[in-house]
């Protein structure tokens, strides 16, 4: 039988993270605030999941990227990352949240990129579930669950990202009316902050007349649309043309989702499409850096 490891941190990496004394930690650890194990020699470790359940318990975001403490310590196991997606495959078909936690926080400790995360791990995974269901070899029930367990776990670990700066340029999106799907639309908005940009999920099956209402009144930098079911598409680009009139004509709108057929997407007008989660993060890092520089070369 196989037993799941989970991924340990040591006080001195959860004060790096947060930015504090490691004798603040080491004070929560002792008060219970933190769950903590201790090692055969007495050291505190804490586990992964733990940590994200104080963040979220005392509402505290990390300063600095987790990965970059995690990196340089002995704590990472040699599992491969495709036992890690084929353990996270398990975890979301049981409807075990605790080992998706852990799956996903310990990808991303290794990768230390939510992008990647997002394509090749959570992306590949659920096409992976679907193909299951497709066979009959797991129930509709266990792919629902698996998608709120999936939902939780990418709530909980907005916290495990940096704070972005309040004068961030804002981005938001969302899926449009009779796309039910929220993962893809979740994941974006946790790779634009990933990406320093504040970030704002409108959720999903939303009437483009809604969008745009949220638009005008939090005018953002750039909206993404998740589009991964239409039911028809023609009534669809009927609607995106009245929309598209009604914003900004110079808002950065991003594109991306199944539905979006290349015969589709020259019916529509936006700035650009992007056919995965990481291409997202480098069209969102090189219109964040290239605003900046404008405004520098203003001054
Ligand atoms: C979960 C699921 C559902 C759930 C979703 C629940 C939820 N809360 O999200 C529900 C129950 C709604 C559902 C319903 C349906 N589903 Co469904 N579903 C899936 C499943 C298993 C996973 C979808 C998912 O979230 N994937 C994870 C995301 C992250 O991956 P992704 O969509 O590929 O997204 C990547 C890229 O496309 C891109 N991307 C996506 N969006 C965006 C946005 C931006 C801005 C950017 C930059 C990039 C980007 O980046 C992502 C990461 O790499 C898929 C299987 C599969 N292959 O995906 C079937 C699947 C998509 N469903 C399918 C079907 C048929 C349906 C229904 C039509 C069934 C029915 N007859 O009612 C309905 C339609 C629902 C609707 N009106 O929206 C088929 C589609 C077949 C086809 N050829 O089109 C699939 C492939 C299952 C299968 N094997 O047959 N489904």
């Amino acid at each position: 039988m196989e037993t799941s490891v989970e991924e340990h941190l040591t006080t001195r990496q959860v004060a790096e993270a947060l930015s504090v004394s490691e004798s603040s930690v080491k004070r929560w650890c002792n008060q219970g605030v933190i769950p903590t194990v201790r090692t055969v020699g007495g050291h505190r470790r804490i586990p992964l999941s733990g940590f994200m359940h104080f963040l979220n318990q005392t509402n505290r975001q990390i300063v600095v990227p987790l990965g970059s403490s995690t990196r340089h310590g002995h704590s990472v196991s040699e599992r491969s990352l495709e036992d890690l997606k084929r353990r996270f495959t398990d975890a979301l078909v049981a409807g075990d949240e605790r080992a998706c936690r852990e799956a996903v926080v310990e990808f991303y400790a290794r990768t230390e990129s939510f992008a990647l995360l997002a394509d090749e791990f959570i992306a590949e995974t659920f096409h992976q579930l679907g193909d299951q269901w497709d066979c009959g070899d797991i129930e509709v029930y266990q792919e629902r669950r698996g998608c709120e367990v999936c939902s939780r776990v990418l709530h909980e670990f907005r916290r495990l990202l940096p704070e972005v700066p309040d004068n961030a340029p804002l981005a938001m999106g969302g899926t449009p009316e009779g796309d039910y799907y929220s993962i893809p639309t979740q994941l974006a908005e946790l790779v634009v902050r990933e990406c320093s940009w504040r970030a704002m999920n409108l959720g999903s099956n939303l009437p483009l007349s809604t969008i745009a209402a949220a638009v005008a009144e939090h005018q953002p930098r750039m909206l993404w649309l998740s589009v991964s079911h239409l039911k028809d598409p023609v009534d669809f680009v009927e609607q995106y043309r009245a929309f598209r009139a009604t914003i900004p004509q110079d808002l950065t709108v991003v594109l991306g989702g199944r539905a979006l057929t290349d015969r589709l997407r020259p019916k529509l007008k936006y700035t650009g499409h992007c056919d995965n989660m990481q291409q997202l993060a480098s069209f969102a890092t090189a219109m964040h850096g290239r605003r900046h520089s404008i405004d520098v070369s203003n001054n």
